[in-house]
């Protein structure tokens, strides 16, 4: 992000004073604040690597009370706030800006209950997902979502974007297994709304406008969320296929034979398989023999081992006869299941590893889902700008077909404006037009927040904006981001 960039309007924020710095170590243990160069670098960093901020602060409380008094001090005085959780983020929505202050929730990372007749759990924010899934096994329980950023990212960050992920068709979305969310307002108040209750009708669901805000309104410091069973039996079966077509027939299927055991559906294509193969998988052998067009990894979670087993290998067979799929395997056990979600999860590190990578994720009507992907590669080749030497070296997509969600990464050899303007707006008035949304689980952040318009109405951007202004008065909260610019 190029500073002083025309584009922000630069909010009348203050920046830091030696009385800011004082008043901060009069509240925060001396190990929560951060001013080292070298150690304020990661805080600075996204993921992707491609958006940088320029803090000088960072601070990491231990508890409500303490993100209460910081965030209160910084709206008094007109300090901007970023929130963060495990940076994993993929819209720059984690890393400041400018030099915003990063409130880290890593140091909140206590379970705070957990009630094993409901499967209610309560946590502080800055709790890491893969640790509070292991937590759940030895409960008996799992946690409603999985990402392949599960080892870094925090709860409280999943539920700030709304994240989807890998079990979404299986336990649906955060707006539903979120039972209660203890969140500080910018002016300090904590909202105690923790509750462990399924039903609550008293009065507006407030914690559903916390659910994806991205740390614009608040910080989330709490999470009550109801978690499943955890499925003695788990199967996981890999398919390869001829085409697009092939793989909404096997999805189609899936939910006629499969039905309740049905929990995830991922397809990628060769492209991606080609990355994985080349930059994670080097040397180890490919599951299914040849390269296929498609690829479609399916799971199921039920009670009854030889129950699945039986219903999994009549719908594989069926879609062999069928000539639906071309090759396939079952997992024989936990190592090859571990094996084959390492090919889907090790999809996005494989493109960042193939150059400059420009993300889309997008959702629409499933029968569109790889439109998107062809009309893509086919523009950039009518431009004469993909293959070797060119701009672009490949156009790849991935995602979770029951959610409608593709992921469509496009890898050039380094970002650049003929690049972005190849691909952007078209991608997004793309798909505009076929009735889908510009970001269907990672957000908006910096990256899709002038998007906006191309998947929702003036009337509803207004009110976002008159909502944020009835919070976030003094604008401190993650500023320049979410919402279009002014
Ligand atoms: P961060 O990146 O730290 O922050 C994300 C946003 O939330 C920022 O705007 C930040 O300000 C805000 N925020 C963070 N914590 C808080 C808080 N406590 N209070 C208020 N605001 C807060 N996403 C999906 O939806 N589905 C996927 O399948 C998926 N797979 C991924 C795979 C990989 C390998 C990677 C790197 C990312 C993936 N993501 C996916 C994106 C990312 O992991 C999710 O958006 C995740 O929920 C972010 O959590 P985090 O703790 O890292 O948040
Ligand atoms: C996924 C991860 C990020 C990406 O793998 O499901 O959400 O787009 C994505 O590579
Ligand atoms: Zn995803």
């Amino acid at each position: 992000r190029h500073f002083g960039d025309a584009r922000f309007v630069l909010n009348p924020c203050s920046h830091l004073s030696p009385d800011d710095i004082a008043y901060f170590r009069s509240v925060l243990s001396p190990s929560s604040i951060v001013q080292d160069a070298d150690d304020l670098e990661t805080f600075n960093n996204d993921w992707l690597q491609k958006h940088r901020g320029q803090s000088k602060l960072v601070l990491k409380p231990s508890s409500t009370e303490e993100v209460s008094k910081t965030l209160k001090y910084c709206n008094d005085n007109m300090l901007a706030v970023v929130p963060q959780g495990g940076n994993t983020g993929l819209v720059g929505g984690s890393v400041p800006v400018f030099d915003e202050i990063v409130v880290s929730m890593s140091n909140m990372h206590s379970i705070r209950s957990f009630d094993p007749v409901s499967g209610a759990l309560v946590c502080d924010a800055g709790c890491i997902l893969e640790v509070l899934d292991k937590y759940l096994e030895q409960q008996g329980y799992i946690m409603p979502l999985d990402l392949g950023a599960k080892g870094s990212c925090h709860i409280g960050g999943n539920v700030s974007t709304n994240a989807g992920g890998l079990r979404l068709l299986r336990y649906g979305s955060l707006h539903g297994t979120v039972l209660g969310l203890e969140v500080v307002l910018p002016d300090g108040t904590i909202l105690d709304n923790l509750s462990t209750l399924r039903k609550d009708n008293t009065g507006y669901d407030l914690k559903q406008l916390f659910i994806g805000s991205e740390g614009t309104l608040g910080i989330v410091t709490g999470v009550s969320i109801l978690s499943p069973k955890r499925s003695r039996a788990v199967n996981v079966a890999l398919v390869g296929l001829n085409s697009f077509d092939n793989v909404q027939a096997a999805f189609k299927r899936s939910k006629d034979e499969l039905s309740e055991v049905l929990s995830a559906f991922e397809f990628w294509d060769k492209a991606a398989i080609q990355l994985v193969k080349d930059h994670l998988l080097a040397g180890a052998n490919d599951p299914l023999e040849s390269l296929h067009p498609f690829y479609v990894l399916i799971e199921t979670s039920g009670s009854n081992k030889d129950h699945d087993d039986a219903k999994l290998t009549q719908y594989l067979e069926g879609l062999m006869n069928d000539d639906i799929v071309q090759d396939g395997v079952i997992a024989q056990d936990t190592t090859q299941i571990q094996n084959l979600w390492a090919i889907r999860e090790g999809i996005p590190e494989a493109c960042s590893k193939a150059g400059a990578v420009y993300k889309y994720d997008i959702s629409m009507p499933v029968p569109v889902l790889y439109q998107a992907v062809e009309d893509m590669k086919n523009r950039l080749i009518q431009k004469n700008a993909i293959g070797e030497s060119k701009l672009f070296t490949s156009v790849i997509g991935y995602g979770h077909v029951g959610d409608g969600n593709l992921h469509l990464n496009v890898a050039a050899h380094e970002y650049s404006k003929e690049a972005t303007d190849l691909i952007e707006p078209y991608i997004f008035e793309w798909t505009a037009k076929h009735a889908g949304s510009v970001s269907a689980e990672h957000g908006l952040g910096i990256s899709k927040n002038n998007h906006l318009h191309y998947s929702k109405s003036p009337s509803m951007i207004q009110l976002m904006k008159r909502f944020k202004q009835l919070i976030d008065p003094n604008e401190i909260m993650n500023p320049y981001k979410y919402l279009p610019d002014q």
